[in-house]
């Protein structure tokens, strides 16, 4: 059999970013080199149909062993994890997810010879006793949610491997993504995308967030340009080998919905904030991501109106 060498591997192909990385990887390698691999097949059909695809479970290394047979290969996404608000069901599943699975992804990747492993952070590593505005690179980082532990200690991890056995494993903090290709699961930021669909289909949303509640956020295209240029940076202007602070816009539920009524004017919101809440209120509310701009060039394109507008002229062509 003949292996496909220099193979790019995602793994949680199927989530809210990697579905969008998928096919954006697939753009710059070619189809063939960019292997989606999730728990479940595809039900977006431009990424079953555009590649290759393998059921991987990162809890179970042996998945990843397989692969070997048939791909060589250079560069691991590693996207799996449980998100905040889910996480806090079901915390100890929550930590052995997020842990153990990027354990066997920087240990495969370490055997295997990866030349360089992505692996995301997101601001849910800052907690209540963090400066919330523009929140800084270094600073008190006191997490409490399971998802945000874990990814504080995922990130001390990423610098572990690269420090002690030189894996090249790079790192951003996301805020909350927002994009209209596939929806997010079990986030506190997933109101800013469930609002533009309800918009549309009702017209009204209840918001489970209170009207002021102001969190960092960013449109997906910006992620997808942030990643990537994250990736192909020349490895000496990857300074920060923990994660990389990252910002676009914060906005609050009343913001969001005023930049929609600018399309709908009858469009309406109402709050009903539950446990979701306590989390957003422990995060920053903006962040201060002047490393990323120095080391490797990193700077936003969308705004939240503009994101508005590219978001519901998409989601109305989808739903027509
Ligand atoms: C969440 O809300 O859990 C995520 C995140 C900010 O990492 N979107």
């Amino acid at each position: 059999m003949t292996k496909t060498k220099n193979a790019i591997l995602v793994i949680g192909a199927c989530g809210q970013l990697g579905s969008e990385l998928t096919l954006e990887l697939r753009k710059i390698y070619g189809d063939d080199h960019v292997v989606a691999a999730d728990i479940q097949y595809p039900k977006q059909a431009e990424l079953r149909e555009s590649g290759p695809f393998e059921i991987v479970d990162v809890l179970t290394p042996q998945h990843l062993t397989d692969l070997t047979s048939r791909y060589k290969f250079k560069q691991i996404y590693h996207l799996a994890a449980i998100l905040s608000a889910t996480g806090e069901k079901n915390p100890k599943f929550a930590w052995r997810l997020n842990m153990d699975g990027l354990f066997n992804v920087l240990d495969f990747a370490l055997e295997h010879k990866v030349e360089k492993v992505y692996w995301p952070s997101s601001i849910a590593v800052f907690g209540p006793g963090t400066p919330r505005q523009n929140t800084p690179q270094d600073t008190i980082m006191d997490p409490n949610t399971v998802y945000g532990i874990s990814k504080q200690a995922g990130e001390r991890w990423c610098e572990y491997y690269f420090q002690k056995y030189g894996l090249d494993v790079r790192s951003l903090r996301y805020p909350g993504l927002i994009g209209y290709k596939a929806l997010p699961g079990g986030g506190t930021t997933d109101y800013a995308v469930d609002i533009y669909h309800q918009a549309l289909a009702k017209g009204t949303y209840k918001c489970f967030l209170s009207e002021h509640t102001r969190l960092p956020m960013m449109y997906m295209p910006d992620a997808l340009k942030a990643t990537l240029d994250l990736m192909h940076a020349p490895a000496e202007l990857v300074k920060v080998r923990s994660s990389y602070n990252l910002a676009a816009m914060s906005f609050t539920p009343q913001e969001i919905a005023t930049s929609i009524q600018r399309h709908y004017p009858d469009f309406s919101i109402t709050y009903e904030p539950d446990a979701r809440q306590q989390i957003a209120d422990s995060w920053p509310q903006s962040i201060n991501d002047s490393a990323a701009r120095q080391d490797w060039g990193w700077k936003p394109t969308y705004d939240l109106d503009a994101m508005t507008d590219d978001m519901l002229l998409h989601l109305k062509r989808i739903n027509n």
